[in-house]
């Protein structure tokens, strides 16, 4: 079950995978990069609070010391969220070569993905995951997390996808690779501020044992990779979507002003963004990462109850 030679599990996640019972993966770019001290720290805890109250055992995933880790203890959460963006963003790229220079890093979403299926969870919970960026049609930039969806085979549940980035690009990026995107009680792709971007997804499920259903048959049918479980943000701390396009756009702006490009985009903008929406747009990301965690423990269980049928 465990074949991740390299890493290190916790006690308490080894137990529960050979037990077969529910895991959720968390990622720490939003822990280093995603929001500011001490709320980083603070979220990244309640997060955790949040998969053990719904029964399933947290994995939050990083590199420290050139090791990958499943299973932070809070202490290491502590430390990755006091060095914030002094610690390196981790995605596939960059995996080898922060473990050869026994280095610190915070994974991405793609990162995460690797060594959670290293690890053997097949279950992660985020809050939103990379796309392709406005303009990326001639930028090429288009986060290392599609293309992760599209080879390593974990269920991400997300609150959609920014608005700073091409929805209807990252949806049809997604349909070419393969990757379905199933709307968690909805027929629309969340906007992460907001519940709605106006674009349809065709599939949608109702139940956390729908989901499994659903992963479960598409891995049972060799087809490898990731799933995308769009999970909007709760009705009550969702955003105005003016005041949040305008102040995605005042960030971009911004963006563009400075020069800003490649790894660094996607935090310049959530840290724009965050200042010029008074925190607001802080309040909304930590809900809707608590939401995410609540499904993916219940897809997570589902899924255990399945392969326990099996
Ligand atoms: N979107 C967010 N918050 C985040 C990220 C994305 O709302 O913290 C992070 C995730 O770790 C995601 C990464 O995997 O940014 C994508 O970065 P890039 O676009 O450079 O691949
Ligand atoms: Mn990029």
């Amino acid at each position: 079950m465990n074949t991740c030679e390299f890493c290190r599990l916790s006690d308490e996640v080894s137990r529960a995978l050979a037990d077969n019972r529910p895991v959720v993966a968390l990622e720490s770019t939003i822990i280093a990069h995603g929001m500011p001290y001490p709320q980083n720290i603070e979220t990244a805890l309640q997060v955790e609070q949040a998969v053990r109250d719904q029964g399933a055992v947290p994995a939050t995933i990083a590199v420290l010391g050139g090791k990958p880790i499943v299973g932070l203890t809070a202490e290491e959460i502590d430390y990755l969220g006091r060095r914030g963006r002094q610690v390196s963003k981790v995605s596939r790229r960059d995996l080898p070569l922060i473990v050869a220079a026994r280095a610190d890093g915070a994974t991405t979403v793609a990162g995460t993905m690797i060594i959670a299926a290293l690890a053997g969870i097949p279950v992660f919970a985020t809050g939103g995951i990379g796309g392709v960026h406005r303009g990326g049609e001639k930028t090429f930039d288009i986060s290392a997390d599609l293309t992760e969806l599209a080879r390593t085979s974990v269920a991400v549940v997300c609150a959609g996808a920014k608005s700073v980035l091409d929805l209807p690009l990252t949806l049809e990026y997604l349909e070419t690779q393969g990757v379905p995107v199933i709307g968690y009680q909805t027929d629309e792709l969340p906007a992460f501020y907001t519940r709605s971007s106006g674009l349809n997804l065709g599939c949608r499920a109702e139940t956390p044992e729908q989901l499994a259903e659903i992963i479960a048959c598409k891995w049972r049918l060799g087809l490898s990779g990731g799933i995308v479980i769009a999970n909007p943000v709760p009705e009550q701390y969702s955003l105005d979507p003016d005041l949040i396009n305008r102040a995605i756009d005042s960030a971009l702006a911004e963006a563009a002003a400075a020069g800003v490009a490649g790894k660094e985009l996607t935090p310049f903008l959530l840290a724009r963004i965050k200042d010029i929406t008074a925190g607001q747009s802080l309040t909304a990301n930590i809900q809707l990462v608590l939401n995410n965690a609540r499904l993916a423990a219940r897809v997570s269980a589902a899924l255990a109850d399945l392969d326990g049928r099996k």
